[in-house]
């Protein structure tokens, strides 16, 4: 018999040891997964599902992608890791691919978002006091309302939810909030106080809901930006890799940031790999011994992260999601029509969202999402009346519409039973 079937834990038991063992800081949807392929994953009991989460965007190439899993088994046969005390032969090659890819002077490699966007926040400001002549402690930067960056404690000091905040405090001084997606915010921010150094942004706010905002706003943004003086972040840590439809969603206003932070997808999931892009002028701010990570631009990130990002073009996955995001709107939009149920379907390329008739802190999405469950497609609330769709990029026009079907019985269903 295969021995890691064995030993494998059942349903009950994996729940259980996670309750006991585990700190709770999840609430998981009741299903133990056990393997994946492309955009499917499978349950201890065998039972085949849809994932329409794709781990937060992070397996936009698909689960066990054989070109990525290769880079990383190879490379960790080879060589995993060596610190950055010394060179090792693959992450100047990495930095080369991607500095070429992205079109930006130089990469500095972290590995997990959070990671990356603190050192896009140090960098803005080490660039800040030593190029701008901004006096020291008193650098601001601004971000929007509704803004999710990850979970350290100089992230969450901006946060504006609660959950996410309350009692983790003191918090980092520094950060000014405006509304999202209101370049007069922007403006008015920026000329209240000379200190503000930078302006740093989701350009679809993915935790808020899938939020879009105004066509124009991003490029708009940049423009006053630039206006100041002030360093335009972009937070592609969810939204860059093909999953809006370009390569990055600040490409669909052909804006270019002044830094850039990626994460999840540049490794197709196999791996924690983060980054943060920058040209010359800014990046040379940080100097030897100023900033670092023991495991950021090892060998086996390196080479797993050249793989994610070939296949991202090999497979033209950007135009896959394009066309595939308008396939799933406008197959939800007609249940919008019919439906008092189903309010709105917003989003990008694959990053999509549908928002239910019911307030913010009703467990309606969360019920319809164990529903999705039992029908196989696995999907995550986002607030009480909201569900987030984000398959692998992968997903061909077959899957989707039979995907599509799961979905739209599931939702009419709950609207039989429940209203
Ligand atoms: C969790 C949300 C997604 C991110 C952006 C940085 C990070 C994230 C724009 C930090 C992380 C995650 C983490 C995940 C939930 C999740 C999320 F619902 F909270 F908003 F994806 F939609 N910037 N996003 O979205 O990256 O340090 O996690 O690698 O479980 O907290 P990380």
């Amino acid at each position: 018999m295969n021995q890691t079937i064995k030993q494998s834990l059942s349903k009950e038991q994996a729940i259980a040891y996670e309750d006991k063992y585990g700190a709770h800081n999840y609430h998981p949807l009741p299903v133990v997964l056990t393997k994946g392929k492309g955009v499917y994953v499978w349950d201890v009991d065998d039972n085949k599902y849809f994932d329409f989460l794709s781990a937060y965007s992070a397996v936009n190439q698909g689960h066990g992608h054989p070109k990525i899993v290769n880079a990383l088994t190879e490379q960790a046969k080879r060589l995993a890791l060596t610190s950055r005390a010394f060179y090792n032969d693959k992450l100047g090659q990495y930095e080369k691919f991607a500095t070429e890819y992205f079109g930006f002077d130089k990469l500095l490699p972290m590995n997990t978002g959070a990671e990356a966007v603190e050192t896009a926040i140090k960098l803005a400001r080490k660039w800040a006091y030593e190029k701008k002549g901004i006096r020291e402690n008193s650098a601001n930067i601004i971000v929007a309302k509704g803004n999710f960056h990850g979970r350290t404690t100089t992230i969450v000091s901006f946060s504006n939810d609660p959950e996410a905040r309350d009692n983790f405090g003191p918090f980092t001084p520094g950060f000014t909030k405006i509304p999202y997606d209101d370049l007069q915010a922007l403006e008015e921010a920026i000329k209240a106080n000379p200190n503000t150094i930078a302006f740093l942004v989701e350009p679809i706010q993915g935790e808020a809901g899938v939020y879009v905002p105004s066509e124009g706003y991003l490029k708009g943004a940049k423009e006053i930006c630039d206006k100041y003086g002030c360093l335009f972040i972009a937070d592609e840590v969810q939204t860059g890799i093909a999953r809006t439809g370009k390569l990055l969603a600040v490409d669909h206003e052909n804006v270019k940031p002044d830094i850039l932070i990626l994460g999840k997808a540049l490794s197709g999931g196999v791996y924690p790999v983060s980054a943060v892009l920058a040209n010359d002028d800014i990046m040379l701010s940080i100097k030897p011994g100023q900033h670092g990570s023991t495991f950021g631009g090892n060998p086996i990130a390196a080479n797993v992260a050249i793989a994610a990002l070939t296949v991202v073009k090999e497979e033209n996955l950007a135009d896959n999601a394009e066309k595939m995001g308008i396939i799933f709107r406008d197959e939800i939009q007609k249940l919008v029509n019919q439906s008092k149920f189903v309010k709105q379907v917003r989003g990008k390329g694959l990053l999509n969202a549908v928002v239910i008739d019911d307030t913010e802190d009703s467990d309606t999405a969360w019920n319809i999402c164990l529903k999705l469950a039992d029908n196989g497609l696995l999907a995550k609330p986002t607030h009480g009346n909201i569900i987030r769709f984000a398959p692998p990029l992968v997903i061909n026009e077959t899957q989707l519409r039979e995907a599509l079907d799961i979905i739209k019985k599931t939702i009419a269903d709950y609207e039989q039973e429940n209203l």
